[in-house]
This record gives C-alpha cells, sequence and structure tokens, in this order.
C-alpha cells in the first residue's frame, strides 16, 4: 500500500530509543516503551516513524555499532516486539523506517571477528586493512597508515597486534569501517536490507551513507589528507566523502533491494554539496529520495570546529536555506533543525528563557514546517525541550564528547574551558529522557535513566503541553495539518523574502491556481518591524497559524511583530 513518492507529503518522527521510554525499569528505553506512548506520536500527526538503532550492538556509540543486524539488542527487547512495534505503527496508519548502518560495524560483529583473525582469513579484505607507514613499525605514533583525524578524536587507524596490520574506523575503534570495494560485502548488505523490507518496515535512515566510497588507488594506497589545525591529524575527508563509487554503490543498492519496493530512502550525508544532493536524489539516477545535508548546521561553527560554537547570523542561515530550496527546487530537500547528534535547536538559535521559550519554538517550527521537502521532528523537540547545561564531564555519556575532552586534556587545555565548548553543542543535550510528566524521573523510568534527567521537566512535558491548547505540542500539530490539508505547503515553490534582514525570516510559496503563502517570522527577542513589497493582499489574508492571536494588524504593507512572532498567511 505504498503510492511512490507518497513521502512528498509526509512528517517523520525520529524516536532516539534508548532515550524514548522505559517499560521494565533498568534505566534505558525500549520498545515496548514505544508501543505505549505510540499515540502520543500519532495523536501529533505524523506519517512516519524513523527508529534509531535497535539491533543487537556493544553499545559503545549507543546502537551505531551493530554486532547483528538481524536481532534486536535484548537491552531493547525482541524481535517479537519489534514485529508488535510495526504492527501497531502501521494499524495507525503510520509507517516505519529503520536505521541502516553500514558504512561500519561493530568490531563484535562476526565479519569483523573473522576478518581480523588473520592476514589470509576468508572475510580479510570485508574491511579496510593495511600495513604500516613505510619505514615504521606498527603500533608506534606516526606509523598510522595516513594521518586521518577519526570523527570520534584520535587517528581513524587501530593496530591489530596479532595480525600485523591496521584497519580503518572513521568513527570510534569500535567501529571499522567495512570495504564497499568488496562486491561480497555489498551482497551481503543488500540481502539483509531485503529482509528488513521483508519483515515490514517502510524505508531506510541510512547512516553516513556519503563516506563508504574511499578514494582508493590502483595498488589500494590512501593519501595523507592536510593539517588539521589543533590536532596533530589531518583531514582525510576528501578521501572518504563522496567517494568515487559513492552514486555508482547506491545507484547499485537501489537496483537490488527496492527498486519496486516505493520506501522511503533517506541518505544521511554530512559534506554534502548541493552539487552531489542533486545527483543521489535526482529520481532519474535511481539512488535515493532525499538528503540530510549538514551545511546550515556548520554556519555557528567557529574555527575550532563544532567546539567552537559561535552566535548564528540570520541573514547566512536564510541565504543556505535558499539556496537549497532553489537548489533542489526540481528535486526534493529533507527539513530538520535537531537529530540525536544536534543540540537543542530552542537553545542553539531559539530563545529558552521562561519567557520566549516557547514562542520561540513554535517560530522555528513554523519556518522549517512551511518549506518545501520532508520535515522530520526528533523526539521532545515538539515539547520545546532545552539543552540540559550539564556543568561535569561525569555527567555525559557520550563516546563523542568524552574522547574529545580526554583529547583535549593530553593537549594541555584547561578542563574548564573544553567543558565550556562541549556544553552547548555536545551530542548528549538531544539524549537526555523524553519529558513525559513533571516526576522525578519525568515518567521517563521508574528507576534510574542511564543519563540524567533535563530538570526543565516539571516545567517542560508531554502531560503539561498536551493539555495546553497554546503549547508547542499543538502548534507543531497544526504545522503537520497544513502539510496535509494545503497541497501548496507541499509543492509550492519557494522564494525568499527580505535576505539582508537581521531579526525577520520571510518566504513565500507560490503554486498555479492558488493564492500565495507568505511566512512572517521575527526570529529575535526583540520586536521587528518590516515592509514586504509587493504583498499587501498576503499580508491581509486568512491567517492560517499564528504564535500571538493578538498580533497586530499589517499597515498596507508594512507590518509589526512581537519577540519570536510569526504568522502562516494565504492571501
Ligand atoms: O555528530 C556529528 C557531529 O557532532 C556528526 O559528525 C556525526 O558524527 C555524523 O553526522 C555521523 O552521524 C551518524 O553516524 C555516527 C553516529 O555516531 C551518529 O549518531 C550518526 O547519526 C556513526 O555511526
Amino acid at each position: 500500500d505504498r503510492e511512490p513518492g507518497w513521502w512528498r507529503s509526509a512528517v517523520v518522527y525520529q524516536v532516539y530509543p534508548r532515550s524514548f521510554a522505559d517499560s521494565d525499569g533498568d534505566g534505558v528505553g525500549d520498545l515496548q516503551g514505544i508501543i505505549d506512548h505510540l499515540d502520543h506520536i500519532a495523536e501529533l500527526g505524523v506519517d512516519v516513524v524513523w527508529l534509531s538503532p535497535i539491533y543487537r550492538s556493544p553499545q559503545d556509540d549507543n546502537g551505531y555499532d551493530i554486532s547483528d543486524y538481524q536481532d534486536v539488542d535484548p537491552m531493547f527487547g525482541t524481535l517479537e516486539d519489534l514485529d508488535r512495534l510495526i504492527a501497531a505503527i502501521h494499524e495507525r496508519g503510520m509507517k516505519l523506517v529503520m536505521d541502516l548502518v553500514v558504512n561500519h560495524s561493530s568490531d563484535e560483529h562476526p565479519w569483523f571477528q573473522e576478518s581480523r583473525s588473520g592476514r589470509d582469513a576468508a572475510k580479510r579484505d570485508w574491511y579496510v586493512w593495511r600495513p604500516p607507514r613505510p619505514g615504521h613499525t606498527g603500533g608506534e605514533p606516526g606509523a598510522e597508515p595516513t594521518n586521518w583525524h577519526s570523527f570520534f578524536s584520535g587517528s581513524t587507524w587501530e593496530w591489530d597486534e596479532a595480525s600485523g596490520e591496521y584497519y580503518l574506523h572513521l568513527f570510534s575503534r569500535k567501529q571499522p569501517d567495512l570495504n564497499w570495494e568488496n562486491p561480497q560485502v555489498r551482497e551481503a548488505v543488500y540481502a539483509m536490507m531485503r529482509w528488513w523490507l521483508d519483515r515490514g518496515v517502510d524505508g531506510f535512515r541510512m547512516d553516513v551513507i556519503n563516506l563508504i566510497s574511499k578514494a582508493v588507488g590502483p595498488d589500494g594506497e590512501l593519501p595523507d589528507g592536510p593539517a588539521k589545525p589543533g590536532t596533530r591529524y589531518g583531514d582525510g575527508s576528501p578521501f572518504y566523502m563522496n567517494g568515487p563509487r559513492n552514486h555508482e554503490f547506491l545507484h547499485e543498492m537501489h537496483r537490488e533491494v527496492y527498486a519496486d519496493a516505493a520506501i522511503l530512502a533517506v541518505a544521511e550525508t554530512p559534506g554534502v554539496t548541493l552539487e552531489h544532493a542533486r545527483l543521489f536524489t535526482d529520481p532519474a539516477r535511481r539512488e535515493v529520495d532525499m538528503v540530510f545535508q549538514f551545511e546550515h548546521v556548520g554556519l555557528d561553527h567557529g574555527p575550532g570546529g563544532k567546539w567552537d560554537l559561535q552566535p548564528l547570523s540570520l541573514p547566512d542561515l536564510k541565504l543556505n536555506l535558499a539556496a537549497w530550496q532553489e537548489g533542489l527546487a526540481a528535486g526534493w530537500n529533507s527539513l530538520y533543525w535537531n537529530n540525536h547528534d544536534q543540540p537543542r535547536v530552542v537553545s542553539r538559535w531559539g530563545d529558552d528563557s521562561p519567557e520566549y521559550r516557547v514562542a520561540s519554538a513554535k517560530t522555528l517550527g513554523t519556518v522549517l514546517h512551511m518549506m518545501r521537502g520532508t520535515p522530520y521532528v526528533y523526539q521532545g523537540e515538539e515539547l520545546g525541550m532545552t539543552n540540559v547545561g550539564f556543568t561535569s564531564i561525569e555527567d555525559y555519556r557520550d563516546i563523542e564528547s568524552l574522547n574529545h575532552y580526554r583529547e583535549q586534556l593530553e593537549h594541555g587545555a584547561d578542563p574548564a574551558d573544553v567543558l565550556a565548548g562541549i556544553a552547548p553543542v555536545s551530542r548528549d543535550n538531544a539524549r537526555t529522557p523524553m519529558q513525559w510528566d513533571d516526576s522525578p524521573a519525568a515518567g521517563f523510568t521508574t528507576g534510574t535513566p542511564w543519563i540524567a534527567v533535563n530538570p526543565n521537566h516539571t516545567e517542560v512535558n508531554a502531560a503539561a503541553a498536551r493539555r495546553d491548547p497554546g503549547s508547542v505540542y499543538h502548534h507543531y500539530r497544526r504545522l503537520h495539518e497544513l502539510r496535509h490539508t494545503h497541497d501548496i505547503v507541499v509543492e509550492g515553490s519557494f522564494r525568499l523574502l527580505l535576505p539582508e534582514h537581521e531579526q525577520v525570516f520571510a518566504y513565500t510559496r507560490t503554486l498555479a491556481g492558488s493564492p500565495t503563502l507568505l511566512v512572517v517570522a521575527n526570529m529575535s527577542s526583540e520586536p521587528a518591524t518590516v515592509t514586504l513589497a509587493g504583498l499587501a493582499g498576503p499580508l491581509a489574508g486568512e491567517v492560517l497559524l499564528t504564535t500571538h492571536d493578538d498580533g497586530a494588524p499589517a499597515a498596507g504593507e508594512e507590518l509589526t511583530l512581537a519577540p519570536w512572532e510569526s504568522r502562516v498567511l494565504l492571501g
């Protein structure tokens, strides 16, 4: 019952199972917890649930290190629980997208166990093994085959004393990269994907799928990258991002797995350019339906990268999103502020003070959801959940934050400075437990949560939000309703207005045979006045959605907005 292109009018809700709902009191979320709370998701009016990994895993990177692709980790439940979840999702008219993590596996996967057993092992070539740098002894600093810096700090190469070679891991040493050059690897992945489709899932979110093709030379050589400031490593990304055979591999996957299945295939693609995104998503090329691009979530990174967060320039954000709206006008965008890797948007680009938290969360939602593409809502975003504000390294759980802290201290950095860099951006901001109610563990668990609950759950929680018609939750519900009732929200062409304005994000959507849709949003904590030339009609049109019921009327082409006020108008 999947029509081709069904995802164009869909809204996706991401569940991070570990932090969503714990049904058995062990402090970790599980599949039964998701089943118990499915009505919260269904009543929000979303169409698709995307589940972060629930597969068997040593949990070095919270499940993004998989040791069995065809089983559920006991921490989350059983395959039978998953079958019940799939059925419960389908019963409510929703679909299920699974995370697909095949750039790497766990080092505890039987494939890797076999591969590391010796240089002549049958599966040796399923992973990326290389000898030490010529003239060096394996295991000594500087002997790594390339100078690449891992996403999770340190080298991307781990020395394996027993078999006398290094293996590649772009992420943690417990996440060895699979060798996509080997056709047996690709066939094993495709077979596994077909098995999941037969089990009833409706799509895949493909983890770092634009890192699978490494720029391997004719003799297997991999080049050094340019030096990375502040580390003793180099940037290897030119040799593994959007690599030489990336499109070929995705085209092959499409042909071998889902050519006729009308699934949702969304590629997570850090470092993707608009040019590559066009190729990945061009329907004629038969690769994937849409990509997650990372340019907009990199705009506030300073010279020191993500740990050096800077204030956002609104004109930069508008220009960037407009470039993607226009650049993929013939294709399709995914739209997101949040996921399990990003800090909470209301703290990052909104105003999480008691005065403006609700209005800024709503306005951020409006600006994103009225664009062209498929919106993704991350659990808790619909409540306006905020960053957690941890002050001690003991509070953190995320391997990326912990490794960065350790690496910086080794380089002599001041611990307080490093902590200050981590706090606003750590992935753990997204991973504190879902706030269901105002009870001590926020209704997430009857036990001790694996990571601390945000203390503001006494105010910010689902029970309170569902009772309050003025909540972020009900605003998101209306945004989803607009997408489902107005073709122009799905298909209309996008045009940015007032690109230089420092406070206001405004744009139109137009569609033949429809009045113009106008979005005008004050993205600041000060009042703002704008003149929208030629738009007096839409400004005086029907109000489809607003954050402030008592907003000032437009005076011709001029409008004054309260702090964080936004309006969606049709006229
Ligand atoms: O989180 C990031 C920056 O803080 C990204 O660089 C992130 O590591 C990158 O987008 C890849 O993310 C995905 O693959 C990782 C996993 O840790 C992330 O949770 C996942 O979303 C490795 O599987």
